[in-house]
Parts: structure tokens; sequence; C-alpha cells
């Protein structure tokens, strides 16, 4: 199987809580980096509060990659989103979301679309939601086709929009951007999937990023998902990109994160 393994490192402080470490992105990744970890998954909450020639010389400087950018955290501690009922927010939602191309340009890293798309109004009808999604990703990924952008379908507890692996196939079938895929994580499918390896081998060559933790999103190993399944789907599947790890430092970060990669280590080897 070729896949490489990372793990979500938060650079600026988030209340989200399936992350092992956040902030001290220096110590973060040299701690990433020795315990065998093939790439760091940065969440980045906002890319004009940091000094962005210091994090990429700081990555440079590690020999680490980064293979994706969350950016989720301007909707989790901000509110930013894509189908805010009000323009300027979506606007303001939409500037934020540019401003992670830079980065991801510079790593060949995928954008993350998960929370910053945002939670549905009660007063907002699915049609415009869907409007307001469409339109935010043609005036972001649309003009930028040298990057790649992952969807990701998130359980509905956290979302009430677009929460299955179908909902967001059909989203990207409508959008019909190259550029555009899925962000597939098996903590959500737990909970959303009729059959995980169903929805990864109807996702096939449209995945473009994979999240692991367990049904209790702690490291995979520590509950009841059948994580070698999952591997040899996404290996039948050709999926040739990073398993990142996002989990809940439990016991505590060090701990998890070493844990998660032994167990993915076992199971890929
Ligand atoms: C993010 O990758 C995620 O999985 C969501 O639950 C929250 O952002
Ligand atoms: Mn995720």
């Amino acid at each position: 199987m070729n896949f490489k393994i990372g793990i979500v490192l938060s650079v600026q402080p988030a209340s989200f809580t399936a992350i092992t470490h956040q902030g001290d992105i220096l110590a973060n990744v040299s701690r990433m980096k020795a315990l065998g970890y093939d790439g760091v998954e940065l969440a980045i909450r906002d890319p004009n509060q940091i000094d962005r020639d210091d994090l990429l010389n700081a990555l440079a400087q590690s020999g680490i990659p980064v293979p994706a950018i969350g950016t989720g955290q301007a909707f989790g501690e901000e509110g930013l989103c894509f189908i805010h009922e009000e323009k300027s927010v979506r606007d303001q939602a939409i500037a934020r979301f540019l401003s992670h191309v830079p980065l991801a340009a510079a790593w060949k890293a995928v954008i993350i679309i998960g929370l910053i798309r945002g939670q549905r109004a009660a007063t907002l009808s699915l049609q415009t939601a869907e409007y307001y999604l469409e339109s935010a990703l043609r005036e972001t990924a649309g003009q930028h086709p040298e990057v790649k952008f992952a969807i990701e379908p998130i359980n509905r507890y956290e979302t009430d929009f677009i929460r299955s692996v179908d909902e967001g196939l059909r989203l990207i079938d409508r959008l019909k951007l190259e550029n555009v895929g899925l962000l597939l994580d098996t903590f959500h499918m737990n909970i959303e999937e009729p059959s995980m390896v169903t929805s990864i081998a109807l996702a096939g060559e449209r995945i473009f990023h994979f999240h692991v933790a367990d049904s209790n999103r702690w490291d995979p190993g520590a509950g009841h998902i059948n994580f070698a399944e999952i591997l040899e789907t996404l290996d039948r599947v050709g999926y040739q990109h990073y398993i990142s790890a996002e989990i809940i430092p439990q016991p505590d970060g060090d701990t998890a994160a070493q844990q998660a990669i032994i167990h993915l280590r076992r199971l890929l080897s």
C-alpha cells in the first residue's frame, strides 16, 4: 500500500477538540517527525495573522511535507462561512479561504472545505444554501486550478449540510471542476455511511485526502472501526495520498500521536 501517514496540527490556538497539538508549530513539527510521521496537515484559522514566510521557512527547514491545509477554524472560532445569510459574512469567508491559496500552492497542499461551508440557518432554503456554496467554490477553487480542494462530508451532529459521501459526490458532479474532490473522514463516515468500504469504493479517484480517527475519535485502534478493510479498499481504488490522523489528545497529545502511528504502520506493513 502506497500511503503516507500524516497528522493534523493546529498553527493557532483552537477550541476544536480533535487535534493532538496546537501552537508552537516548530516544536510540534519536530515531535511528529521524530515519531515517524511523513507529513503534517496544518489547520490554520487565519493566514493573515501569522508570519507566512516564517512558517514556510520553518517547514522547509524541517523537511516535512504539508499535504493539506484545514480551514474550518474560521467558522469554528469566528463564524465565517460560505452559506451565511449575510453577504458581508460570505464575502469575508471567501476572502479568508482565498488567503490559504499561496501557502497551498507553495506546499502543493490540498485545501479542505470542511466546516467553513457553514451550517444552514433555519430560514435558509437548501436550494439557496447550495447556490451560495457553489458560487463560493466557483469564485475560489474555480479560479485556482493549480490547487486541489477537498470537500469533507461531516456528520449530522456537527453540520446539517453535506453529511454523506453521496451528497459530497453530487456536489462535485454539479461543480464539474477537475481540482475539486472529496476528503473522507472515518469518524464521520462511521456515523453517516451504511458501509464505509462501499462509500470509499464509490468515491474512488475523487478522494483527494483522507482523515483517520476511530469511532470515539481517539487514535485508530482505540475504538471499533475496521481500519484494515478501509486501507485495503483505499488501496484497491488507487488512493496514493496521505492518511491523516485527526484525533483527540487522549490521554495526552504525544501518546495519542504515537499510538496512532504505531497502529497505522502495523496495518500498512
Ligand atoms: C475537520 O476535518 C472535521 O473532521 C470536522 O469534524 C470539524 O472540522
Ligand atoms: Mn476530518
